[in-house]
């Protein structure tokens, strides 16, 4: 068996309700889907949930498009390639562009647990037939709309709530929802948007009694979160400073957080992930996933990921649908009234595609073969 079909899907997906981060404000988000095929007719999907610019991480929608489709779906095409392994040592030759990478890796995972006749968190070797979620909410324009929206999360079983924070809007919001809602499970994402010279801000958080302050500095920094983690109490996690195994080593041993985040998409695959996530249950550093806005297709690998055992906090898995009008799944996942995805048992991703609405929300196609 191998890989002899590659379709890139470009989708523009309108949203219901806009995500503010630090980095700027997301109405309608175009995200990019794969599909693979194989000489024994198997079909896997992933996913690129890249952003628009290069804010979160170096990446865009149309750096994956056009990494994938120039560089690395050849290379799978060119080398019959059929094994996971195989595929990432042809990857790993070239640098960066993780995203870019775990959309065809996904598609692979789909593609091998099929065949194994496993569901993907059971080729994994995920444990847990249920994962727990949180919300992350944005920046909302103001401190009302952001009660009301923990106020509904909390009330439908969410387990922790993640408010987004930037230089301006910080203590005031996490002191109204820490005195409207009290001793809920609480933290802060502040996607790196401080230096060391607001420090004080950060220390001022460290009242707060949160679960953890996550990506307060720089993207690309290690050293100056060790500096500021030895004069916190609370917690830092890391999400866009964790690019590879290389780096969660370096972090634990720095002491630069003692939480990760993490992405598949960020570290390039689902290999990579679940090594992380190896090392740090290794280290007894507690892991949880983040997300990128993804559509069913790359939640779904996100929630088979939060199957692992180190897996021990609430991931940032809420359905798709909170964002998007409609999904790519035909019966996507719920959760529950106690804020739990049930894993699916079913074989692969785990859910049907429907294909109706990659082509009702597809605005370009790219296909490219053996
Ligand atoms: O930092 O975790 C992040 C969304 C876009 C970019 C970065 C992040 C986020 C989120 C949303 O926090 C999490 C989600 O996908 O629900
Ligand atoms: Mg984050």
């Amino acid at each position: 068996m191998y890989i002899s079909d590659i379709s890139i899907y470009i989708l523009q997906l309108p949203l219901t309700n806009p995500f503010q981060t630090g980095f700027g404000r997301v109405d309608s988000k175009r995200t990019v889907l794969i599909k693979m095929r194989t000489n024994s007719g198997l079909i896997g999907f992933g996913e690129a949930a890249a952003f628009e610019a290069p804010l979160y991480n170096h990446e865009t929608i149309d750096t994956c498009v056009y990494i994938i489709e120039k560089i690395l779906a050849p290379v799978l095409l060119d080398n019959k390639i059929c094994e996971i392994e195989d595929l990432n040592k042809l990857f790993r030759k070239f640098k960066g562009h993780n995203i870019a990478k775990c959309s065809l890796e996904m598609a692979l995972w789909d593609i091998k647990s099929q065949e194994a006749n496993l569901s993907l968190a059971q080729k994994l070797g995920g444990i847990k037939d249920k994962i727990g979620v949180g919300e992350s909410i944005g920046l909302k324009t103001s401190i009302k709309a952001t009660l009301e929206e923990v106020d509904e999360r909390l009330d439908s079983g969410f387990q922790r709530i993640k408010l987004k924070i930037t230089p301006g809007w910080d203590i005031q919001i996490v002191d109204a929802v820490r005195n409207h809602f009290g001793n809920i499970p609480l933290m802060v994402d502040a996607n790196s948007s401080y230096s060391l010279k607001e420090f004080p801000v950060l220390k001022q958080l460290d009242e707060y009694d949160l679960m953890m302050i996550e990506q307060p500095l720089n993207s690309d920094d290690l050293w100056d979160h060790a500096k500021i983690q030895r004069k916190l109490n609370t917690p830092i996690c890391l999400d866009e400073s964790i690019k590879s195994i290389e780096h969660a080593r370096k972090a634990i041993e720095m002491g630069s957080c003692k939480v990760i985040n993490i992405k598949p998409s960020r570290v390039g695959g689902i290999l990579e992930a679940k090594i992380i996530h190896d090392l740090c249950q290794e280290n007894d550093v507690p892991v949880w996933c983040g997300g990128m806005l993804e559509t069913g297709i790359g939640r779904a690998f996100c929630i088979a990921l939060s199957s692992l055992p180190n897996f021990r906090l609430p991931g940032d898995i809420s359905p798709s649908n909170f964002f998007y009008e409609a999904d790519v799944l035909a019966d996507s996942y719920q959760v529950d009234s106690e804020g739990f995805i049930k894993v699916s048992t079913n074989k692969g991703l785990g859910y049907e595609i429907e294909t109706d609405m990659i082509e009702r929300y597809k605005v370009s196609q790219i296909d490219l073969t053996t």
